[in-house]
């Protein structure tokens, strides 16, 4: 079944220079980019994209992780990636959860690592099934920076936005 899948490269994969690394071990599953790009991650929105975690012991430090704290990169890079199969693909890929028991050869058992204070930092984030996609996609996504129609849509008017232009 043709799915999306979004994916985070997280602070610490920036701060490692792992985007190209990444994105190359992303193409052997030949899927589409559908939509990219540099994000900054507020409080609120890390919260939310982590909100089923709240009740975890390590739900503070995760959200300071995917917010740049420990990293001094307050972004993540944001894709999605759509086509056959595409959640279990990517996530294939990425390997598990904690990178000490991830496959050696996926991106978390090459590049991730749990640091002193506990936090799994695996280097990238898959969304783990198509409820969450969804989600997590309306969240960090806006419908007219998606090239291709995921979800409906509706069109709204909207009055007195203040927006940037180039001058
Ligand atoms: P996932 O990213 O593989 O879907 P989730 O359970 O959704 O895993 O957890 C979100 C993120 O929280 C993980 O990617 C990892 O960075 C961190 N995390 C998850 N479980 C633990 C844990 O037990 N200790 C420390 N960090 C964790
Ligand atoms: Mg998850």
């Amino acid at each position: 079944m043709e799915q999306a899948a979004l994916i985070l490269i997280k602070p610490d994969g920036l701060k490692k220079s792992l985007t190209g690394n990444i994105l190359t071990r992303l193409s052997e599953t030949k899927l589409e980019i559908v939509a990219a790009k540099m994000a900054r991650v507020s409080r609120q929105l890390a919260e939310e994209h982590y909100k089923h975690l709240k009740d975890k012991p390590f739900f503070p430090e995760i959200i300071r992780y995917i917010q740049g704290e420990l990293h001094n990169r307050h972004k993540v890079l944001a894709l999605i990636y759509w086509g056959e199969d595409a959640i279990a693909k990517c996530r294939e890929l990425a390997g598990a959860t904690n990178p000490e028991e991830a496959e050696p050869t996926s991106i978390r058992g090459s590049y991730g690592r749990i640091t002193t204070a506990g936090v799994y930092e695996n280097v990238i984030h898959v969304s783990s099934n198509i409820e969450e996609a969804e989600r997590e996609i309306k969240l960090w996504f806006q419908p007219g920076e998606v090239i291709v129609n995921l979800y409906p849509t509706k069109e709204v008017v909207k009055k007195e936005v203040k927006a940037k232009e180039w001058t």
